[in-house]
């Protein structure tokens, strides 16, 4: 079955390369072009090695330890996988809705073996299955670089731009070694054999990879260099056990549902003027670059002259688009009407908010419209007019989510995952659009306006005049067919459960991988206080140089500071203990920020606004409009949106007031070393917000053990 999507998505996908490879050479002999390209799932990554028949050579770690509590996934059998990327300068193309035309461009990617020559600028996704070894070397074949050998460069200054390293965002395994460690610099020349031991019980999801290395993640990343990291399940539920939703996701011929993974990018490209200098303005006969974060020359009629590259504003500025899978405003062909698909959303973009909408196009317009730059916001009003498509959200950050979300939008911050399952009511074209944002929900800091994304084309299948209750009914249909009958009417009760006002409450409990934490679990152990704070280095300067930093209080300093720390690599800012579950309040004291910890996901228990409303409550829309949070009260997920109204360069007193305070809980299991929690706005995290986190073992005296003592 995914042999037979992975062909048909290869194919797709050259075709998509070679048609932009001749629109870009258009483009450069000023013919006009258009932007159509048809979307493609990445190509899957294929192995480098057979792959092993059995696992039991293996060694499959037990489901739990006795230091920790057991997870609810059952063991599944995997094998052993082996995988090549190389990373490489790659010539290619991506359009350019303002200059409608294609931009040729010149950045690092992976590349080689299941990589698009034609739409490099994505990665491409690794399949994998719980139990999984799975082996991944790196080869660097950047040029040289004396940055990242020198230490001539403070450590939190954006540096060592053609050094990288690998994180498996969203997976747990061992964060040491030369497994998702991103404490290690893979130089140019080197190469590296990662070692991900995926353990047995691991929950199925959607995940992604990209670069880590503190200095060039936001440059490697910007510049395209991630991918979908996909474990894919096939665990029933039983009485004892929670099971894959994978397995309940399968139609009537036993296939699963149609799956489509969207890698969402911010690739942030610029060219060199006459004097040499960055500008957002690239000719047709110019090559784009992401080589510094040096001073960019912003348009006429911009608040500032100059910004940074990946500065506030800069993505606004640049008049780039949010590519998908490589491609700027892609069509989503071969949907059918009526049908459940399963989109995979992975926000693997460094600057701007993603809200993803879908809205049917007027029956006069064609699939391949696309609107210029300027045009798009008359474009959606003109030409995206129908009512806004209900879609069920059924995971967060990889992970099943018990009460899902019937959602006409839905926001994604920088590394944010969600599964949905969509379906189209009727045959037509569907515009995927950007719904509009206030200025406080969004990375760049200001009202972001409706775009377009893509165009779906949906033919044949059966009209529903209601989806959600086609989705419901699709899904009991596929429970009939394939969950055991001692959990079969239980998953049947959860799918048709009703809210209060007797519409769809579709729950999947039978399906969550990790127990939820209770307050008794947490009770004994302190609350873990996490503050970011991104202010001026000095108060009286606030156009000045900005300091990036995380602190362990929300206690102010004797100066009116906050007591927090730019990056200090020789420090471990926190220590925890193996075994231990532990409640966190998340807080902002200078603008928002998309809060990521590596290893151990956790649960949200509440979002709290300055007013004290509990803002993740069911169906909640702040007076800004804001919805972000709505319903993801006891939701799993590994990055969350860190929300304040305490403004750039506040002078803060106590009690400060304004800030949003995010209680969670997790728990740390299974794996020991040092690991990272950081701001997932990736030029913030290079610039010096981040921390270094050890879990050790408890030296059963209420301290950590620690072996030369
Ligand atoms: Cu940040």
């Amino acid at each position: 079955m995914h042999r037979h999507s992975t062909r048909g998505a290869s194919i797709n996908w050259r075709w998509a390369g070679a048609a932009a490879l001749s629109l870009a050479l258009g483009a450069a002999t000023a013919q006009p072009a258009t932007a159509q390209s048809t979307f493609a799932n990445p190509p899957v990554l294929p192995q480098t090695a057979p792959a092993q028949g059995s696992a039991n050579v293996l060694g499959l770690p037990k489901a739990s330890s006795a230091l920790s509590l057991a997870t609810t996934a059952q063991p599944h059998a995997g094998k052993e996988r082996a995988y090549d990327l190389h990373i490489k300068y790659t010539d290619a193309a991506i359009y350019d809705p303002g200059e409608q035309r294609y931009q040729r461009l010149h950045l690092r990617s992976y590349v080689g073996t299941g990589v698009s020559p034609g739409t490099p600028y994505v990665a491409p996704e690794i399949d994998v299955t719980p139990g999984d070894t799975v082996r991944i070397t790196l080869h660097n074949d950047l040029p040289a670089d004396p940055d990242c050998t020198s230490g001539s460069k403070p450590v939190d200054e954006p540096h060592c731009f053609n050094g990288t390293n690998l994180h498996s965002h969203g997976l747990w395994v061992s964060p040491t070694g030369n497994s998702d460690n991103v404490l290690i610099s893979i130089n140019p020349g080197v190469s590296f054999q990662y070692e991900y031991n995926i353990p047995a019980d691991h929950p199925a999801g959607t995940f992604w990879y990209h670069p880590h290395r503190h200095g060039s993640t936001a440059l490697q990343v910007a510049s395209g260099m991630a991918g979908a990291l996909i474990i894919r399940g096939d665990r029933k539920p039983t009485p004892q056990v929670n099971g894959d939703l994978d397995t309940l996701l399968v139609g009537p011929d036993g296939q699963s549902f149609k799956e489509r993974t969207l890698v969402f990018q911010q690739i942030q490209y610029y060219c060199l003027d006459n004097s040499g200098k960055p500008t957002w303005t690239c000719q047709a006969n110019q090559t784009g670059i992401i080589d510094t974060y040096g001073a960019i020359q912003n348009p006429p009629g911009s608040s500032s002259a100059t910004s940074d590259e990946f500065g506030p504003g800069s993505w606004a500025n640049s008049g780039r688009w949010t590519s998908i899978n490589g491609v700027v405003m892609p069509t989503f062909t071969d949907a059918k009407a009526g049908t459940v698909e399963r989109w995979r959303l992975i926000h693997a973009g460094v600057r701007e908010t993603i809200n993803v909408e879908f809205h049917k196009m007027v029956d006069t317009t064609a699939a391949t419209a696309r609107p210029t730059k300027d045009a798009t916001g008359k474009f959606i009003d003109t030409v995206c007019t129908g009512p806004a498509v209900p879609y069920q959200v059924v995971a967060a950050d990889g992970l099943t989510m018990g009460n899902t979300l019937t959602n006409t939008d839905t926001v994604l911050q920088p590394g944010y995952r969600y599964d949905l399952l969509v379906v189209f009511p009727e045959p037509g074209n569907y515009c995927m659009t950007q719904g509009a944002m206030s200025s406080s929900a969004t990375v760049s800091r200001s009202e972001t306006l409706r775009s377009l994304l893509g165009v779906v084309t949906v033919r044949g299948g059966t009209p529903t005049a209601n989806p959600t209750q086609t989705l419901v009914n699709t899904l009991v249909a596929s429970a009939q067919r394939t969950m055991p009958a001692d959990v079969k009417d239980s998953i049947i009760q959860d799918l048709t459960a009703k809210d209060a006002k007797g519409q769809p409450n579709i729950l999947l409990t039978r399906f969550v991988p990790h127990p939820t934490i209770l307050e008794g679990e947490v009770a004994n152990t302190p609350t873990q206080e996490m503050l970011f704070y991104l202010g001026p280095k000095d108060l009286n300067n606030p156009n000045g140089p900005a300091i990036f930093t995380v602190g362990n209080t929300f206690k102010l300093g004797a100066n009116g500071r906050p007591q927090t720390m730019p990056y200090d690599p020789t420090i471990i800012d926190r220590k925890l203990i193996l075994g231990q579950a532990q409640q966190w309040e998340l807080r902002s004291y200078g603008i928002n920020h998309p809060f990521h910890i590596h290893v151990n996901p956790f649960q949200i228990v509440a979002i709290l606004d300055p007013d004290g409303n509990d803002v993740s409550a069911p169906g909640y829309v702040e007076k800004d409009g804001d919805n972000q949070y709505a319903g993801l009260r006891g939701v799993w997920k590994d990055t969350l949106w860190v929300k304040t109204k305490v403004p750039f360069g506040a002078t803060l007193t106590e009690p400060v007031t304004g800030y949003y305070r995010l209680i969670v809980r997790t728990r740390y299991e299974r794996y020991i070393g040092e690991f990272v929690l950081h701001c997932h706005i990736l030029d913030h995290e290079d610039q010096g917000m981040m921390q270094n986190v050890q879990i050790g073992i408890s030296d059963g005296n209420g301290g950590m053990a620690h072996a030369h003592h």
